[in-house]
Order: structure tokens, then C-alpha cells, then sequence
């Protein structure tokens, strides 16, 4: 290889940095050094932040994606340093979220050999990936950098891995960097469907007295809000939404009934009880919003907007199903609408919003709800959140009140404990100038907490708030509702100082243990220029309601712990699965 010419290696970094990849996240290896030597050698703009786990990194890629709608690149060794990326991988896989995950790997001659730290992460990740590479030239570099980000992007977006054997790393590459890609297969379409598909729609909607639209992740990836807006608005027809589609119909509208599901606003899941016409605009339609899927909206003309074919019948059987592009098939839709009249039906749902509100006690301790919507009023619900999972993810889909999409970045479709902070970090670099809110758990921030230095090396002023109950508690919640109270293997005793924890990594520090405190504590942490932790010591025995109990239908939501007293535990014989008491 003449001196200067292009390896592999340096080939793969400029044609990310040539295709506008802007962030890169990582942690190097053996098999992945000629990488990590070309970042050093030609990398120019793109920027590289070294993570503490590698899980970490795909978070932070995914957290990023999900602020900015870009896509960023993941850069790890072969072996554990690949598998640590795979709950990243299957967390933005479920969510479609795009990424560029870059893997080391054994030198070609030695694949299959158990070489060391040989790990066959192109076979592994197969189902959790929209494609994949295993790179066996340095000259199909520049193609499959083009191709990879290209699928990621377009289309349903999700993650693409590139598995890169050392020695195609620093083997001459002698193609440069302009390349054709070839995926003859692969074409999204954005209007996928007939014309006539959308006067059926038109048709449907002009007959339906009690139309409902779900508005899911896929309308709010396809920056499909404006016209969302403006069908709901011309029709007249009230919106819920999804856990990903938060945002993409603004939760203050007087249309908008807030989520779904399983815990959902009691007034969303009635709607789509009572309703003769279900709209899903980009939701997948999965099996926490729809209770019993052969009994969800059953008396209704359902209509499924997607831009993946193979959303369509998955749970639910549409009438009229069309693929294709939210907004764009939004956008074709709304010059065949008519103007609708929905008054009796709005009221009944305002009625059903008065009776039952979302709601919670401020008695007997600090309450979670209680903070989110104190940093509600504090932020103007205009701050990123990102959320860990468990009840105090629920509670902050709750009670955070967002009017736009691109700032609830949450894991959905996975649950992936340990997703908060380090999306909450991703978040921080793609929107700099922004307030990011971290909500997490006791339990699910412990598993990725490491990633704490990096937001302390970069200086990312992240609000960390961790609703610190003691427990397992979303686990808790199941097992006192549905398993008679066994609480098994959700006790987290033994938790450390998360005060102290923050101050060894020199964030500010904070408890918040007394209700009189909630406005100054948050006050100071969101006028603090660097990055904060809150430990709230909340009540241990608190529990989600609304709750759709699993296998339950929608109509089925039940409203409150019918004889628990907040903040106390029930006593066996107080069990509320077995009291069969159920509003909504
Ligand atoms: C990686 C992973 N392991 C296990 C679970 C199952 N799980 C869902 S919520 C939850 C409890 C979360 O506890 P914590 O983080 O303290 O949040 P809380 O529910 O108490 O608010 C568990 C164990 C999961 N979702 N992800
Ligand atoms: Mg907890």
C-alpha cells in the first residue's frame, strides 16, 4: 500500500463523515484498533465520544436519533464489546430508530475459528437489525457506508450493522469514496397505496359519527404533525396517542385525549371503546394499547396507515389498510375530507375527561406524579425528557405535557431498563442549547450508570432525576395487584448515596425528601449550569392507574387501588385483583 493511499479503515471513517454522520459513539478493542487509528489519523468533523459500556453507546446513538431524526454511528471491538451493543441494537430495532453500529471483527482467516474475542454478531443481531454487513473487501467499503445509512434512514428507519474483520481495515482501499449503491430489492415506496384507497378513508370518515385517530411513532418520524393537526381539526376527531407518538398531536389540544393502553388515560381507552371508526396513523397497534386484541375497538371500521407492510393484520385486521408515508398519505388524504361534525360525540369524551382526570395524592410523602408535573410548570413541558422504564416512565408519559414530537424519548417497545440516562446523554449532544430531563428509576438507572462520566467529561448539563422508591417498583405493582402481594427480587435495599454518587463524578448532588422542598430543588437543578442528580426519596408503595390489567380489554381500565390508601401497603387481604372493582 503506497503512503498515501486509503486502508479500509480510513476509508470507513471518511464516508461516514463524507455521507454527514456528525457524532460517533465508542470504546475501543484488539480487533477494532485500525478503526479507532483511523479516527485518529483522518477524522475531521465527525465528533467521537469514548462511552463507559458499550450498551451505553447505542443508547447514546439511539437517544441522539430520536432528538434529531439523524442517525449516529456506534464504533466497538469484536466479542463482548459487539454483544454489550446488542440490547441497544434490539432497543432501537423495536422502536425504529435509525443507527449505524460499527463492529470489529477476527481477521477474515480466522472467522470461525473461535479466534479470540470472535463473536458471530452478523448471525447474532440478525433478527434486531433492518440489515447488516460482514465487510470482506476494503473496496465495498464506501458502498456499504452509503448503502447502510441510506437503509437505516429511509423507509421504516432502524439499525444497520457493518461487522469489519481487522485486516479489511488496513487493506488498501483503491475504489475512493464516490460509490453507487446497489439494492436492487430494496425500494420505499412513500405512497405505496391507490388512490382509491384514500377515497375509501374519505368515505369512511364522512360516514362515522365516533372516529378516533391513534397517532403513533410512525407519524411523528414522518413529521407528519402539521397535517395530523389539520385532519383532526377539519374532521373534528379526537386523537390519542401512543407512548412513541407523544407529542406529534400536542397533548394541550382540547381533540387530544392524551396516550393509550395499558396505562393510558381512562377517557383515551373508552374512546376507543365507543368509537365506530379507529385511524392509525403510524402506530404498529401493538399489545399494550389494545388490551384484548380480538376485542379491541370491535365495533369499529378500522383503518391502518403504515409505511411497513407487515404491520397490517399483525394483532389487529384492518378494513382498509394503506402503506405508505404518514404525512405524505395525510397530506393526499386531506383534499378528499369534508368538514365533520363530531359535537355529541366530543362531549360525551369531555364528559368522560371530567370524570375521570388523571390524577394523584400528595399525601403521605412525596409522590412521583407529583414532581413530574412540578417540572411540568417549571419547564413548560418544553424540556427533553428521557425516560428509564418502570412506573416512573409511565408516570412521566402522564404527566408531562408535550406539544410536540422529537422530545419523549423513551424505550417502548422494548422496556430496556438502562435506556434513560444514556439516551438522555445522546439527546444532550444532538440538541446542545435544550434542557434535558432524565426520569429514572432506582433500579433501571443502576444499569447503565457508568455512563455518567461521559456526561461529566463532556460538560452535558443534564437534569437527572431519579424517582428513588426502593424498588423493583413497576414489578412491585404486578406483584401486588396480579401474585397476592409475593413480593420476590424487587426489594433494592442496599441502593448506594446517589447524592454522594453524583458528587464523585462532580455533578451537583441534590435529595429531595419533603414536599415543601419539590419547587427549590428543581428550581436549582434546572438553573444549574452542569449536570445534576436528584435522588426523591418517594413513597415505596405507589401504583400506576390507570391500568388496563393484562389480558384485559380496554373498557376493563381500572382507575384506582380500590382500597389502598396511597403510600401504604395494602395488607394481603386488601388485594384489589381479587376485590374485582373496575370503573371506566
Ligand atoms: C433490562 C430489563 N430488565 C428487566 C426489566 C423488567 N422490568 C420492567 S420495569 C422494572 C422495574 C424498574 O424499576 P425502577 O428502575 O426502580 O423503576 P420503578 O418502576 O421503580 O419506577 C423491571 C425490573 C426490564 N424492563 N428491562
Ligand atoms: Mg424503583
Amino acid at each position: 500500500m503506497s503512503e498515501n493511499q486509503m486502508n479500509g479503515a480510513e476509508a470507513l471513517i471518511q464516508s461516514l463523515e463524507k455521507i454527514g454522520i456528525e457524532i460517533m459513539f465508542g470504546l475501543p478493542g484488539g480487533s477494532a484498533i485500525p478503526l479507532f487509528d483511523a479516527l485518529y489519523k483522518v477524522r475531521k468533523k465527525m465528533k467521537f465520544v469514548l462511552v463507559r459500556h458499550e450498551q451505553g453507546a447505542a443508547h447514546e446513538a439511539d437517544g441522539y436519533a430520536r432528538a434529531t431524526g439523524k442517525p449516529a454511528a456506534v464504533l466497538v471491538t469484536s466479542g463482548p464489546g459487539a454483544t454489550n451493543t446488542v440490547t441497544g441494537i434490539m432497543t432501537a430495532h423495536m422502536d425504529s430508530v435509525p443507527m449505524i453500529v460499527i463492529t470489529g471483527q477476527s481477521v477474515r482467516g480466522m472467522l470461525g475459528k473461535d479466534a479470540f474475542q470472535e463473536a458471530d454478531v452478523f448471525n447474532l443481531t440478525m433478527p434486531i437489525v433492518k440489515h447488516s454487513y460482514l465487510l470482506k473487501s476494503a473496496n465495498d467499503i464506501p458502498r456499504v457506508v452509503k448503502e447502510a445509512v441510506h437503509i437505516a434512514t429511509t423507509g421504516r428507519p432502524g439499525p444497520v450493522l457493518i461487522d469489519v474483520p481487522k485486516d479489511v481495515g488496513t487493506e488498501a482501499c483503491t475504489v475512493g469514496l464516490e460509490a453507487e449503491m446497489n439494492l436492487p430489492g430494496y425500494k420505499p415506496e412513500k405512497r405505496g397505496y391507490a388512490p382509491e384507497t384514500l377515497r375509501q378513508i374519505a368515505d369512511a370518515l364522512a360516514k362515522s359519527q365516533r372516529p378516533v385517530i391513534i397517532a403513533g411513532h410512525g407519524a411523528a418520524l414522518s413529521h407528519a404533525e402539521d397535517e395530523l393537526l389539520a385532519l383532526a381539526e377539519k374532521l373534528q376527531i379526537p386523537v390519542a396517542s401512543t407512548l412513541l407518538g407523544k407529542g406529534v398531536f400536542p397533548d394541550s389540544h382540547p381533540l387530544s385525549l392524551e396516550g393509550l393502553g395499558m396505562h393510558g388515560t381512562a377517557y383515551a381507552n373508552r374512546a376507543l371503546v365507543e368509537c365506530d371508526l379507529m385511524l392509525s396513523v403510524g402506530a404498529r397497534l401493538d399489545d399494550r394499547i389494545l388490551g384484548v386484541p380480538s376485542q379491541f375497538c370491535r365495533n369499529a371500521v378500522k383503518i391502518h396507515i403504515d409505511i411497513d407492510a407487515a404491520e397490517f393484520g399483525k394483532l389487529i385486521k384492518p378494513d382498509i389498510r394503506c402503506r405508505g408515508d404518514a404525512k405524505t398519505a395525510l397530506q393526499d388524504l386531506l383534499p378528499l375530507v369534508k368538514r365533520g361534525d363530531t359535537a355529541e360525540w366530543r362531549k360525551r369524551l369531555d364528559g368522560y375527561k371530567k370524570k375521570w382526570p388523571l390524577a394523584y395524592s400528595k399525601k403521605g410523602g412525596l409522590h412521583p406524579p407529583q414532581i413530574i408535573d412540578a417540572l411540568n410548570g417549571l419547564t413548560g413541558g418544553k424540556a427533553i425528557m428521557a425516560t428509564d422504564v418502570g412506573q416512573h416512565q409511565m408516570w412521566a408519559w402522564q404527566f408531562y405535557k408535550c406539544d410536540k414530537p422529537w422530545q419523549f424519548i423513551t424505550s417502548g417497545g422494548a422496556g430496556t431498563m438502562g435506556f434513560g440516562l444514556p439516551a438522555a446523554i445522546g439527546a444532550q449532544f444532538g440538541r446542545p442549547g435544550e434542557t434535558v430531563i432524565c426520569i429514572a428509576g432506582d433500579g433501571g438507572f443502576q444499569m447503565t450508570m457508568s455512563e455518567l462520566a461521559t456526561a461529566g467529561i463532556h460538560k452535558l448539563p443534564i437534569k437527572i432525576i431519579i424517582m428513588n422508591n426502593h424498588y423493583l417498583g413497576m414489578v412491585r405493582q404486578w406483584q401486588d395487584m396480579f401474585y397476592d402481594e409475593r413480593y420476590s427480587g424487587v426489594d433494592l435495599e442496599g441502593n448506594p448515596d446517589f447524592v454522594e454518587l453524583a458528587k464523585a463524578y462532580g455533578f451537583l448532588g441534590m435529595n429531595l425528601k419533603r414536599a415543601a422542598d419539590i419547587q427549590k430543588v428543581l428550581k436549582k437543578a434546572l438553573a444549574h449550569p452542569g449536570p445534576v442528580i436528584v435522588n426523591v426519596e418517594v413513597v415505596k408503595h405507589e401504583e400506576v392507574f390507570p391500568m388496563v390489567p393484562p389480558g384485559k380489554p380496554l373498557e376493563d381500565t381500572v382507575m384506582e387501588h380500590p382500597r389502598r390508601k396511597p403510600g401504604r401497603p395494602a395488607g394481603r387481604k386488601n388485594n384489589p385483583a381479587k376485590s374485582g372493582k373496575q370503573s371506566a
